[in-house]
């Protein structure tokens, strides 16, 4: 179905009339582009955690040169690659760009290292070596192959400009677009993936929201009556749950969707404001005591759950979402294979009560830490058969080694998980699928999280570099020493202080067994970093 799709694309959609280019490349086309669309004065864009994100003014010079890239990956790699026109969880005034390698992972290092420097260049001539560099460095016959880009966006209206950008740099590059409209992010990755590779495995084929009901369908056999709560952050991740709702509608499940772009983007809703705020988005704060709820963010990728118990919101995240997703794989598979090893990857947020919680209950699965960002949990995640990997903020799946995928329930689970980044869709429907063996209040009280909290700091990031995924301070010299007297003081307590990779400030995170030790702990940070540099707590 997806190949049928797109074939009619190809020729419906896709008009390019000269695209033969041998060997050398006619940058012609693009400069006139670069010209018509110059870098706004003083801005020097950077590849960022997720991709390149900002006001989406800004964006219009970056969409051209990270567009011409992704046509020679394209071109090198002979296989489609992905562009993705999304600003997530950020204010509906922003916009951004995800990149998409024909594997269906993001971009590897080495072309966010191409993106940013191609970002950074000041004039075309510039634009025009860095390209011809990566052309040579990598040996791309450029005439050899059109280089074919899948493009999508979320429901933002910049989207539409920036595509059309996206669009025209393609062609000029010699490339051909496939777009496939308003999709949510993982649904893009899924595209990229399945046009490249699957065409063996018949399901594979299928359009994204088939192929995770495909895989629904063999895994939840419950006949049980069940109602859950959607806040689909007024994004693209709506459009998808629509047609989920009326699926789930015939297994006996009803879902009630909330915040379906009858209001601003990500403003009082979505995954990232119930996190943050531990607070109920708009239109939901009716919801019934211990009702299923969930938050998507804005373009479908993370998911977290929260309820009302006790009259009181509480939040189920990304370390919870894990737990419940190693207590559904745990034993079944414990005894397949005795080499199958299982890991659990999160990031320095992850709540001390939860590794605990995964020591006590699974202690053959493997803790480990990765760095705040979703790429690098998925990389972690890969070298191990199961790897389950979440962001407390939600973002998460599981990865699946070849071996793993030998079990025919794994090879079925894989296609709920997705295999290349994490996914709202198909974490929600995978949630259901375990709430088959452990019921909703079992899984809030399977651990009571450590009082903790997080706050952002303005001051000059530029002063501070880490080790240990950014539990440490390397720079400015000294100032971890420092901190860990002050820590020492609290007895079973944890705080780091780390620059944001997406915002212009610092994040100081506190935890402490001892409720009354978190703003005092606080507080004598805030007090240190002050003797180092300017700081605003907010
Ligand atoms: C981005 C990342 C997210 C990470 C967050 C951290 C993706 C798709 N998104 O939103 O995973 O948690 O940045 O932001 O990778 P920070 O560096 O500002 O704390
Ligand atoms: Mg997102």
């Amino acid at each position: 179905m997806l190949t049928e799709k797109l074939i009619n694309l190809y020729d419906t959609t896709i008009i390019v009339k000269h695209t033969v280019y041998i060997s050398t490349m006619d940058f012609t086309r693009l400069a006139a582009l670069f010209h018509a669309y110059p870098m706004p004065i003083g801005y020097i864009p950077k590849y960022g955690t997720s991709g390149f994100r900002d006001h989406a003014k800004l964006l219009d010079a970056v969409v051209i040169r990270a567009s011409a890239m992704m046509v020679l990956r394209s071109k090198e790699i002979k296989n489609h690659c992905g562009i993705m026109v999304t600003a997530s969880h950020n204010p509906e005034n922003d916009n951004g760009l995800k990149l998409i390698d024909y594997t269906g992972d993001m971009i590897n290092e080495e072309f966010e290292h191409y993106a940013t420097q191609l970002a950074s260049c000041q004039s075309f001539e510039y634009v025009q070596s860095t390209l011809n560099n990566i052309i040579s460095e990598r040996n791309i016959d450029v005439g050899k192959y059109t280089g074919y880009i899948l493009i999508g966006q979320d429901t933002r209206a910049s989207g539409d400009h920036l595509i059309t950008l996206c669009k025209k740099t393609i062609l000029a590059m010699g490339g051909k677009y496939i777009s496939l409209g308003q999709v949510t992010t993982p649904e893009l990755h899924y595209s990229v993936a399945s046009s490249n590779f699957n065409m063996k495995s018949v399901y594979k084929k299928l359009p994204y929201i088939n192929n995770l009901m495909y895989a629904f369908r063999k895994l939840y056999h419950s006949n049980s009556y069940y109602e859950i709560n959607v806040d689909c952050a007024n994004g693209v991740g709506a459009l998808r749950m629509f047609e989920l709702a009326q699926h789930l509608y015939t297994y006996n499940i009803k879902v009630n969707l909330y915040n379906t772009n009858n209001g601003k983007l990500n403003d009082l809703c979505g995954a990232d404001y119930v996190e943050k705020t531990l607070d109920f988005p708009a239109n939901m704060h009716n919801v019934h005591e211990n009702a299923i709820c969930c938050s998507l963010d804005g373009d479908a990728d993370r998911i977290v759950f929260f309820s009302k118990n006790r009259n009181k919101f509480t939040l189920l995240n990304g370390d919870k979402i894990a737990c419940l997703i190693i207590k559904y794989l745990y034993n079944p598979f414990d005894n397949i294979e005795s080499e199958t090893s299982m890991c659990v990857v999160h990031t320095p947020y992850a709540n001390g009560a939860f590794t605990t919680y995964i020591k006590d209950m699974f202690p053959s699965v493997h803790i480990q830490c990765a760095e705040t960002g979703v790429k690098y949990l998925h990389r972690t995640a890969k070298q191990y058969d199961i790897g389950v990997y979440f962001e407390s903020n939600g973002h998460g799946s599981v990865h699946f080694s070849q071996q793993a995928l030998q079990n025919k329930a794994i090879s079925t689970i894989s296609n709920l998980l997705s295999q290349y980044t994490g996914d709202a869709l198909g974490d929600l429907l995978f949630v259901l699928v375990a709430l088959q063996q452990t019921s909703f209040l079992e899984w809030m009280y399977m651990y009571q999280d450590y009082p903790c909290k997080q706050v952002k700091l303005y001051g000059d990031k530029s002063l501070f570099a880490t080790t240990d995924f950014g539990r440490k301070l390397l720079q400015p010299e000294g100032l971890q020493d420092k901190l860990e007297k002050v820590i020492a003081n609290y007895s079973h307590s944890n705080c780091f202080v780390r620059p944001s990779g997406t915002e212009d400030l610092l994040r100081l995170y506190v935890e402490c067994k001892n409720v009354n030790h978190v703003e005092m702990l606080l507080t004598d940070t805030v007090t240190v970093l002050s003797s180092y540099t300017q700081i605003e707590v907010k």
